[in-house]
């Protein structure tokens, strides 16, 4: 084994529709489909949110999606409330080959932090065990796609960089949220960690 798929929250929420719908989200199910079908591993990852989650707009007083707010662990961007556990909006789109995963990793599970990247939370230290799982299976390129490209996907690119593995972002099955310029600053942040975006 030395490649992996790696698919980003392809969920109802992330499709139009949604609560934090990502413009043109379900679009990227079909390329995604058939990446999965010539993928030797699949993993795929889900945000998965306990109801009184941090990162909600709605559970801090005055505050809108979008906002800004300071966390011990840095600025956090407040959203919608999305992806709530259990729910259908936290369910993969419903086309999604998701049987065909090996793993699912569940981010974003602890109220107090919040996890953009399917590898560490945003506390950029606490670890989800995929980097021991892809080591343990002895995979050394991850290919990645899905939602938000600017977000989750950005950010578990760059981590999987910083672990070793050489990342490709296939960028047609991608979309972005892209508020306030953050696609492009995305794109930037990647490229300087080396991650390919083909
Ligand atoms: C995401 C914002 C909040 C994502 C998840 O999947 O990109 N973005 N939670
Ligand atoms: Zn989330």
């Amino acid at each position: 084994m030395s490649n992996a798929l790696i698919i980003i929250d392809v969920q109802n929420d992330f499709c139009p529709g949604g609560a934090l719908a990502v413009p043109g989200g379900d679009e990227v199910v079909d390329s995604i489909n058939a990446l999965i079908g010539t993928a030797e591993m699949v993993i795929l990852s889900q945000d998965w949110h306990p109801e009184h989650h941090t990162s909600f707009a709605n559970n801090h007083a005055n505050k809108s999606p979008f906002d800004t707010i300071q966390m011990d662990y840095g600025a956090q961007t407040l959203w919608p409330a999305h992806c709530v556990q259990g729910s259908e909006g936290a369910a993969f789109h419903p086309k999604l080959h998701a049987d065909a995963a090996e793993a699912i990793i569940r981010k974003g599970t602890r109220s107090s932090i919040d996890s953009y990247s399917t590898f560490f939370e945003n506390d950029r230290k606490t670890p989800t065990g995929l980097v021991g799982l892809l080591r343990e299976r002895g995979v050394t390129h991850v290919r990645l796609a899905g939602l938000a490209l600017d977000f989750c996907v950005a950010y578990s690119a760059m981590d999987a960089a910083d672990q070793g593995f050489s990342v490709t972002v296939i960028e047609k099955a991608c979309r972005a949220i892209d508020n306030e310029n953050s696609l492009a600053q995305a794109i930037e942040m990647m490229r300087a960690k080396g991650v390919i975006l083909q």
